[in-house]
């Protein structure tokens, strides 16, 4: 048995999960405190080149852990499998409610990547900060905001990623592009893979809803298998016996999503909760990027009611 922390962001792990895990171990190290990074599930083109770019290793992949800090996310269902104690979290989601008996080390902020939050924590610090570590900031940063523009976005963002992209003579736009080209790769990925690359439960007023999204820079590969990632979604949602199922391709360029639903159903909640036309499947999103801000409110909202 360890004594070692596990500094773990949530399953589908994303580019700032996997950063913000790496960079906040090294704060606890910094602190004395004996902690190691790790990733909840295999990573994604994107975070294998940002850790490839910071010349360091890609965390272990754990299910379990006897204690955890969790970063980048709040809900349980997508927590590891058997997690024994939280000991901290650091995190820019919704608040999912209490998850622990006990007091706890807890930031969250309203920023755009939880790399942002331990950006902040370590300027508030005034703590070293070792170039890999500030590389891997900016990517975590730069994946999450959508190179600042997603609508959740702050100026706090913006600061952060240009301050240490300064320090360490990176050209923002270069490394933006190569992350966003990379994230867009699906070469060797089912459509299965595709949508379950960054899926995410949420419960809504009691009901189990699951929201897979892919961010990418062109919509090609989506367009003519509307069909057959219908057929997909229905099956994952068959499987997770979830209540509803959608899955969003995000237009990273444009700004737009293409959000497919399971079945007639989920295509009703999506109208409602998007006032859009119940007419095509998937449903278009104009000016919709974010999961977080603009897909999980108008859906819970409406859920909830
Ligand atoms: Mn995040």
């Amino acid at each position: 048995m360890t004594k070692d922390i596990f500094v773990v962001g949530h399953k589908n792990p994303d580019t700032d999960s996997v950063a913000a895990a790496f960079v906040w171990s090294r704060v606890l190290n910094k602190m004395g405190v004996s902690a190691l990074p790790a990733v909840a599930g295999e990573v994604n083109k994107e975070t294998e080149l940002a850790f490839q770019k910071a010349g360091v290793d890609i965390p272990e992949l754990i299910s379990e852990a006897d204690s955890v800090f969790l970063v980048d996310h709040n809900e349980k269902s997508q927590m590891i499998e058997k997690v024994g104690k939280i000991v901290g979290i650091i995190d820019h989601h919704k608040l999912s409610g209490p998850v622990t008996d006990e007091p706890i080390f807890f930031r969250n902020e309203a920023l755009g990547s939880s790399c942002s939050v331990v950006a902040k924590i370590i300027l508030e610090k005034g703590m070293e900060i070792e170039e890999e570590e500030g590389f891997l900031l900016i990517c975590g940063i730069l994946s999450d905001t959508l190179k600042f523009n997603s609508p959740t976005t702050t100026e706090e963002d913006k600061e952060f990623a240009m301050e240490l992209a300064d320090i360490l003579g990176i050209d923002i736009d270069d490394l933006a592009d190569e992350l966003f080209e990379a994230k867009s790769d699906f070469s060797g990925m089912s459509l299965r893979d595709i949508i379950e690359a960054d899926y995410k439960d949420f419960k809504m007023g009691g009901k189990k809803v699951g929201i897979g999204v892919c961010e990418t820079v062109s919509t090609n590969y989506f367009e003519g298998r509307e069909d057959e990632i219908i057929k997909e979604i229905k099956e994952i949602k068959k499987e997770k016996k979830a209540d509803h199922l959608f899955f969003g391709v995000i237009d990273i360029i444009d700004k737009n999503t293409l959000l497919f639903c399971a079945d007639p159903d989920d295509l009703k909640v999506s109208a409602e909760s998007f006032g859009v036309p119940k007419r095509t499947n998937p449903q278009i999103l104009e000016g919709v990027a974010s999961r977080k801000k603009q897909i999980v409110p108008p859906l819970s909202k409406n859920l909830e009611n």
